[in-house]
């Protein structure tokens, strides 16, 4: 499945049905009286959160949305039929902006939330129901109300528990293809990971979802490489997990290239609590390791944790430790306000 985080669409209500102007007529029966109908009411259009969705992709094929108008109303005081909802099934995780991308419409964070985003027109009156005692035959009805069209944005940000940053090549897919049964390509070049892929993790009979998401280089936030984009997937997590490649140069320094792009993308990314690891110890002797991670430990200014992501030594512990910092986030219900994300046309 291809993977698509944003889009553009057009949407579009009913219009509402409208009265009907129509008079009871029957053999033997004198001022029969009014009995238009009222119009139907013009459909919705409504965005619905479903699981099993994690691509806004269907969204690139069609972007105009519109729903059904409403009947007519007609004589012998028929109501004309409503017109049909259309709904938008979107991933969970999506939000929904206005077309300036900017003022946040909806946030749907839980499969089966819905929202509509475009009320259809109301049908208009019969004449029936304009009889009053002074105008019994009332010769008029009113016109259904039109629908609205509007444009709007979605955008994806994928719900994982916790994300893993780090620059290319860090190891991050293949921590990623270690621990859950997700397939990320993998390959020794960077930016191999060209957009988001998550993956369930399972330590102690526990479950959580973790994010991989492209690598970060020095200037992503102004646009190198593949840029900071992907970073709005990591917003929503409880916990990074910062992986630092120990075969390449100094672990501090790389360290730290990657947290000045969080920082500089801001949205509260560098205070979310995070796991620092130290990868490939299995191509380091155990001098390299040791300076590598004292580096790591002054840039990060806490003790690293040293895995391999190949052989899986010391991948249960840093699962361990990730479970605990989201156990306890969630405990303290800390929950992130996205809604001033950035929007990333
Ligand atoms: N020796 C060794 N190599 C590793 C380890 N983890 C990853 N690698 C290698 O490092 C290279 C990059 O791994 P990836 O998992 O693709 O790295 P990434 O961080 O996802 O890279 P991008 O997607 O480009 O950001 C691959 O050749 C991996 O085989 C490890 O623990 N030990
Ligand atoms: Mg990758």
């Amino acid at each position: 499945m291809k993977f698509l985080d944003q889009a553009k669409i057009f949407i579009r209500s009913g219009n509402g049905g409208g009265g009907a102007v129509s008079f009871r007529r029957e053999k033997f029966i004198e001022y029969g009286g009014p009995n238009g109908g009222d119009g139907g009411k013009g459909g919705d259009v409504v965005a619905l959160a479903v699981d099993g969705l994690n691509t806004l992709i269907d969204y690139r094929y069609q972007q105009h949305f519109t729903a059904k108008n409403g009947r007519g109303g007609m004589g012998k005081d028929r109501h004309g039929a409503n017109g049909a909802d259309a709904v938008l099934k979107i991933p969970v995780g999506t939000q929904i902006y206005e077309e300036d991308g900017d003022t946040l419409l909806a946030d749907l964070t839980q499969a089966g939330q819905s929202v509509v985003l475009a009320r259809g027109g109301n049908g208009g009156f019969g004449n029936a129901h304009f009889k009053t005692s002074t105008n019994r035959a009332p010769r008029h009805a009113n016109p259904g109300q039109p629908g609205s069209e509007l444009t709007i944005r979605l955008r994806l940000k994928l719900i994982a528990d916790a994300g893993i940053v780090g620059l290319p090549n860090a190891g991050k897919s293949t921590f990623l293809a270690a621990v859950s049964a997700a397939k990320p390509k993998i390959a020794d070049y960077p930016f191999t990971t060209l957009h988001p892929q998550l993956g369930v993790a399972d330590v102690d009979g526990r479950e959580f979802v973790l994010a991989d998401i492209p690598g970060l280089i020095e200037g992503a936030h102004e646009g190198v490489g593949l840029g900071d984009r992907f970073l709005g997937h990591v917003e929503r997590c409880r916990v990074l997990l910062h992986l630092v490649d120990g075969t390449d140069g100094d672990a501090g320094a790389a360290y730290k290239t990657v947290r000045a792009e969080l920082m500089a993308y801001a949205h509260g990314l560098t205070d979310k609590p995070e796991i620092v690891v130290l990868n490939k110890a299995d191509a380091l002797g155990p001098d390299d390791i040791k300076r590598q991670a004292a580096l790591l430990k002054r840039a990060a200014k806490k003790t690293p944790l040293v895995i391999s992501a190949v052989t899986g030594d010391g991948v249960p512990e840093v699962l361990r430790a990730l479970l605990k910092v989201i156990d306890d986030v969630r405990r303290d219900s800390v929950v992130a306000n996205t809604a001033d994300a950035a929007w990333h046309p």
